[in-house]
Parts: structure tokens; C-alpha cells; sequence
């Protein structure tokens, strides 16, 4: 990684994350992605880091992302929707980023079907947030660049 990207964090959201707002705002609130990526972007200015923010519904097109990532951003903050629980291929992608990775989920997975309560990032994050909303978003963004000093 480059000086330039010592400050970058790549933002990644998985599969059906792109309808926050618009379904299931009992579970998942009525703020879209578009604001809680804006709300991240300005949390990134506040605390003099750069968000690259992402959104796919494709595995490979995820792992494709985290590869560029090694190059690029100096953090991951993921929230990989349902991949979390079956995508081993992102866990691998994951494995081979150097850098800080956050793990974050809008609802907490263990107080939902048992299917939720495997996570495939959890044991390559440095860090997860979960069942804190998408009010979550902008406080991980801060925490992250604290992180990275
Ligand atoms: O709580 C989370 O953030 C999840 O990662 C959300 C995923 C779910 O599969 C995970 O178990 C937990 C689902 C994302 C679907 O997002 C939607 C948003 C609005 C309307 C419909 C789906």
C-alpha cells in the first residue's frame, strides 16, 4: 500500500443492503444506504481518512473489491449481509488484507434464526459491531481512524 491510501478505509456492503429504507424498516430502520454512506463520508472528513464506499449484491465482484483493498485502503469495514454466513470465498479474500478489517452487522445475527449465528468474517476481523443500528456506521468510521492514528 502506497502512502497516499494510509488513510483510506474501503466501506463494503453485501447483498440487499443497497434496499436499507425502502424494506423491513422494523429490523433494519428507515435511513437508506445512500444516507448512512453520506453519514460515513463525513465522518471520514471529520477524522482526516478517506471512505470508498461499495455496495454489491455479486461474491465475486466482493472478493474482486478486497483484493483491490490490499492496495488501496488501509481498513475494511464490511457488513457482507447473508455472505457472512455462507461465503467462504470472502473469508479467504479477507485472510489476505493486511490491514484493519470491522465486521459490522445493523442487527445483532444471534437474536435471529439460527442460520445467522455462523460468521464466516468474524475470525479474520480485528474487530465487530453488532445490533447498534445504522447509527453504528459513522461511530465505527471514527473508531477505525483512531485506529489507524
Ligand atoms: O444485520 C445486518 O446488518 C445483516 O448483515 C443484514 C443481512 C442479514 O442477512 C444478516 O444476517 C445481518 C441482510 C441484509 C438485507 O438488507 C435488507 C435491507 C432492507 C430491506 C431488505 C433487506
Amino acid at each position: 500500500m502506497s502512502g497516499a491510501e494510509t488513510r483510506k478505509i474501503m466501506l463494503i456492503h453485501g447483498p440487499n443492503l443497497n434496499l436499507l429504507g425502502k424494506r423491513e424498516p422494523e429490523i433494519y430502520g428507515a435511513d437508506t444506504l445512500a444516507d448512512v454512506e453520506g453519514w460515513c463520508r463525513v465522518a471520514g472528513e471529520d477524522a482526516g481518512v478517506a471512505v470508498d464506499c461499495r455496495q454489491s449484491n455479486h461474491e465475486g465482484e466482493i472478493v474482486t473489491w478486497i483484493h483491490e483493498a490490499r492496495d488501496t485502503a488501509a481498513a475494511i469495514v464490511i457488513n457482507a449481509g447473508a455472505y457472512t454466513h455462507t461465503s467462504i470465498a470472502i473469508h479467504d479474500a479477507l485472510r489476505a488484507f493486511e490491514g484493519v478489517i470491522v465486521e459490522l452487522h445493523i442487527s445483532n445475527p444471534h437474536l435471529r434464526e439460527s442460520f445467522r449465528h455462523i460468521s464466516h468474517i468474524g475470525p479474520t476481523a480485528t474487530a465487530q459491531v453488532a445490533g447498534f443500528g445504522v447509527k453504528a456506521y459513522p461511530k465505527v468510521i471514527g473508531a477505525v481512524a483512531r485506529m489507524l492514528g
